[in-house]
């Protein structure tokens, strides 16, 4: 039996990991823009708790199935977590990613602490009214000195991750939705789909 969820997301790169890993339960996945619908709240939570709230909710408020959203990002040790919070809008300041990359990078120019990690919390709204379930996965690792491969999305190029000792810009999708905090918070999200 399919069961449908929407996924209040407008980036690409993790509907298709939300796709990836939950099709084969048997659950069929909705982004906006497959359900013609344009929303982008304004992201003003003060933590990824928040955040992914303000865009479940924005979703949920317009259609009746449950949603889920998911609000992530890359914390660099050495840089007291940045950009954290903030990193779609600091990637927004620059052409493109690799040049959001590449600044980071030159951060941590003579700074032997390359520990970063990637942190991901779904939102699960059963509808628009629901109480707001969380879901959360870390993926730790470091920063490489330059980012390598063109796998995966947004800040992957630069960034090896430890427990699958592997580049996730070079990684397969496989490793990187066995792997990655966003595999992590899903494997949680999966747990409580199939008792909940
Ligand atoms: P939505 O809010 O529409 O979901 P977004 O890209 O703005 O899309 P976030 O606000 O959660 O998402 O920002 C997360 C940032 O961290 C964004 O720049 C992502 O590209 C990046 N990011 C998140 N997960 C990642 C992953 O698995 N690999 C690489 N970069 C990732």
């Amino acid at each position: 039996m399919n069961i449908q969820i929407a996924l209040a997301t407008n980036n690409k790169g993790k509907l298709k990991e939300y796709r990836d890993i939950l099709a084969p339960m048997g659950y069929l996945i909705y982004s906006p823009k497959d359900l013609n619908i344009e929303v982008s709240p304004d992201e003003n939570g003060k933590d990824y708790r928040e955040n992914a709230y303000i865009k479940a909710k924005a979703l949920a408020e317009l259609l009746n199935c449950p949603v889920i959203s998911d609000d992530s990002g890359l914390e660099i040790e050495a840089l007291d977590g940045f950009p954290g919070l903030q990193s779609a809008r600091f990637a927004d300041n620059f052409p493109s990613y690799r040049d959001a990359q590449m600044d980071l990078i030159n951060r941590l120019k003579g700074i032997d602490n390359r520990k970063a990690r990637f942190v991901c919390t779904i939102c699960y709204l059963e509808n628009k009214d629901a109480k707001p379930l969380f879901f959360e996965g870390v993926c730790p690792g470091r920063i490489l000195d330059n980012p390598v491969g063109d796998s995966g999305f947004g800040y992957d190029p630069m960034f090896y991750c430890d427990e699958a000792n592997a580049n996730f810009g070079e990684a397969s999708d496989e490793i990187k939705n066995a792997y990655s905090h966003r595999a992590k918070a899903i494997a949680k999200l999966k747990i409580f789909l199939a008792i909940g």
